[in-house]
């Protein structure tokens, strides 16, 4: 049995007197609320006697001053579930009888459980073996399926991945001449492209990444590296990961700043374009954009916006996230570029995305959230941007439409999310 617990407040620890939701995994769990009341002698008290009266008896209390209200106090109450007949008419007589405010934390499973994020950076590391595919087991149609050498190498990246912890240096890797070549042709081929195709915001930081970050035809860069240079511009970090992660883990990292990357290289017999995150696409596709100040903003808006969304939101936000951060196009003065990362890292697809071929539209976070799309090949279907600001003014007027019982935002000094319950 394990019970799921969701901290509710930005305190770390119950010795602070944080609160936390309980999500329930058995029959005979706790039933919980908070309910609020006017400061004043005897105010508990009475309260205490609706409960008293239908003899429910209390598992768990604690009082803290309202954040919305100075004049009031809030409790924090849990019940045994058996009580949750009794419970209902409580509730009812503390809004009629006290005209108290009354929020219910569990007593409908199916609608108010909010699903657990992480809270503080450090739970990002819950994240490190929830890998869903490309792990260390190839799928049977990679290019690296029937390669036993291709295959060994990826378990040892997994390996590096699944023994993180947050705030370890990422390991060094020594990569193969076979990796560097590789890498070399996609670093070159991409290269000639950039001028032309990518963004102005790509442009100019890919010079700094090849004065600091030892980016290069004849060298891969080492993750620690470009994580520093990172935290250096916008406090992005990157932390090594196996695979693919769900969009629910995946979009939570960002909100952190984290960029959860892969340290692997595509396998050699398709250089132009792979399907799936590698160390190319990492590199030269996302982490450029991650050191621009407006773009690295955008992204975390899009992560602070999934914690705790409900299942259909999270798919929405990932379809967001993929027609801007992975496949965005944008607006720069009369011309459209690419600031999408699987663009960026693609000579392929970002050819072909700026050709007449593709369908273009513009980007609406409303309806760019319903585009059904391909992940092994081009995309038929692109939306374009006017500009970072405007993108992220959209992302976040539509976050605002995800139903969740409270807001959250980030703490940078304790590198905790702090949640603002809004009822
Ligand atoms: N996991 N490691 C990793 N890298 C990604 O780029 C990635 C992911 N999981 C999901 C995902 N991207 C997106 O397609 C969206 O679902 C967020
Ligand atoms: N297709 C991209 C590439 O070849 O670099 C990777 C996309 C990852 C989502
Ligand atoms: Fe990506």
């Amino acid at each position: 049995m394990d019970a799921a617990f969701r901290k509710i407040n930005g305190e770390k620890g119950t010795q602070q007197g944080s609160m936390y939701l309980e999500e329930q995994t058995s029959k005979t769990g706790v039933l919980s609320c908070i309910f609020s009341l006017k400061e004043e002698v005897g105010a508990l008290a009475k309260a205490l006697r609706l409960f008293e009266e239908k003899g429910i008896n209390l598992t768990h209390i604690e009082s803290r001053p309202s954040r919305t209200n100075k004049q009031e106090y809030e409790f924090f109450i849990s019940v045994d579930t058996a009580c949750a007949q009794a419970l209902d008419e409580v509730i009812d007589g503390l809004r009629t009888q006290i005209s108290g405010q009354v929020h219910e934390l569990s007593r409908n499973k199916q609608k108010d459980t909010v699903p657990w994020f992480p809270n503080d950076i450090q739970d990002l590391d819950r994240f490190a073996n929830q890998i869903l595919s490309y792990g260390s087991e190839l799928d049977a149609d990679h290019p690296g399926f029937t390669d036993p050498v291709y295959r060994a190498r990826r378990k040892q990246f997994a390996d590096i991945a699944y023994n993180y912890r947050h705030g370890q240096v990422i390991p060094t890797v020594e990569y193969t001449e076979e990796e560097k070549k590789t890498w070399g042709t996609v670093f070159k081929e991409l290269k000639t492209l950039y001028p032309t195709h990518a963004c102005r915001e790509h442009n100019r930081v890919f010079p700094l990444l090849e004065k600091y970050c030892g980016y290069r035809q004849d060298n891969i860069p080492q993750l620690e590296d470009v994580s520093r240079f990172l935290q250096s511009c916008t406090g992005f970090r990157l932390r090594p990961v196996a695979g693919l992660l769900s969009s629910r883990d995946f979009l939570a990292g960002l909100a952190f700043r984290v960029f959860h990357s892969t340290q692997y290289i595509r396998h050699g017999s398709k250089p132009m374009y792979t399907p799936e995150p590698d160390i190319c696409h990492e590199l030269l596709g996302h982490v450029p954009l991650f050191a621009d100040p407006s773009f690295a903003q955008f992204s975390q808006e899009i992560g602070l916006a999934s914690l705790g969304a409900p299942d259909e939101f999270i798919e929405k936000l990932a379809t967001v996230y993929w027609f801007t951060v992975e496949f965005g196009l944008c607006k720069q003065g009369s011309e459209i570029k690419a600031y999408g990362a699987g663009l960026l890292s693609s000579f392929g697809e970002l050819q072909y995305s700026l050709t007449e071929k593709p369908k273009l539209l513009p980007f609406d976070p409303e309806k760019t959230c319903l585009q059904k799309y391909p992940i092994t090949e081009f995309q038929p279907v692109y939306y374009v941007a006017d500009s970072f600001e405007d993108a992220k003014e959209k992302v976040r007027k539509y976050a605002a439409t995800i139903p969740r019982p409270f807001s959250v935002r980030y703490n940078a000094y304790t590198q905790r999310i702090e949640v603002l319950d809004s009822t």
